[in-house]
């Protein structure tokens, strides 16, 4: 999978990229994520890419021109739909684990990171093929949405995550909240892990796992168990 990311902060952003499970599925050749600079699309020579906004009112708007002679030269034979286009920013549909999953079925992302107070609709309009939000809460930019946007996405591709297993049991995946997990010590200054998980009774460690994935979402997220 390749996923482009637009951004006038790429030095910002490339360092997470880079590192741990990212850096080392870029590495095996899972994921190609590339990074440019918004400002190395513009044509004025301040390389500025906000002005006022029309109607007036406080703060400034990204251009629109910026971004689409970025998306132009990723992908100059583009199409509908490939690559996919994405902006960042909280009018879109909420990324969720579904949302996810379909992403990383999508060969060729492209994401487009706004800032100041946000991006000129047209490219919204004609420019994205869908807008994204990463929750209801109001960031400075789009950078640490992309951020997250991308560890979700990477991590689903197959061989990123190291065993097998470890994607399908984790929270989300069947809709519910994880089950709680310990290490060792067996007692941490007094806390002691739960008996059953010390027991080998595998049949008797999954009901627990079960119920208590259970418990913990009707507890914290009951809006889960809704659908
Ligand atoms: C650009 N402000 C891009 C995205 N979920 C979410 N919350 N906030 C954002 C976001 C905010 C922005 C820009 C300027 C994304």
């Amino acid at each position: 999978m390749r996923i482009d990311v637009v951004t006038i902060f790429p030095d910002a952003l490339k360092p997470f990229f880079d590192s741990a499970l990212l850096g080392k599925a870029g590495e095996r050749g899972l994921v190609d994520v590339r990074v440019h600079d918004l400002r190395d699309y513009t044509t004025n020579k301040h390389r500025k890419v906000d002005d006022e906004p029309f109607g007036g009112g406080p703060g400034m708007v990204m251009t629109p021109e910026p971004f689409f002679r970025a998306v132009e030269s990723i992908a100059p034979e583009r199409k509908t739909d490939h690559p996919r286009v994405i902006l960042l920013g909280p009018q879109g549909p909420r990324l969720t684990q579904q949302v996810a999953h379909e992403l990383a079925a999508i060969d060729w992302l492209v994401v487009l990171c706004g800032r100041y107070e946000g991006v000129d609709e047209r490219v919204a309009t004609e420019l994205a093929d869908e807008e994204l939000s990463v929750g209801d809460y109001v960031l400075a930019g789009g950078e640490a949405a992309a951020a997250v946007v991308v560890d979700a996405v990477a991590r689903l591709l197959p061989g990123v995550v190291g065993e097998p297993g470890s994607v399908e049991r984790e929270s989300f995946e069947d809709g519910l909240l994880d089950h709680p997990h310990y290490t060792r010590p067996a007692d941490f200054h007094g806390h002691q892990v739960p008996e059953v998980l010390l027991s080998g009774d595998h049949a008797a460690i999954e009901r627990w796992r079960r119920e208590e994935a259970q418990r913990r979402t009707r507890e914290r997220r009951p809006d889960l168990l809704e659908g």
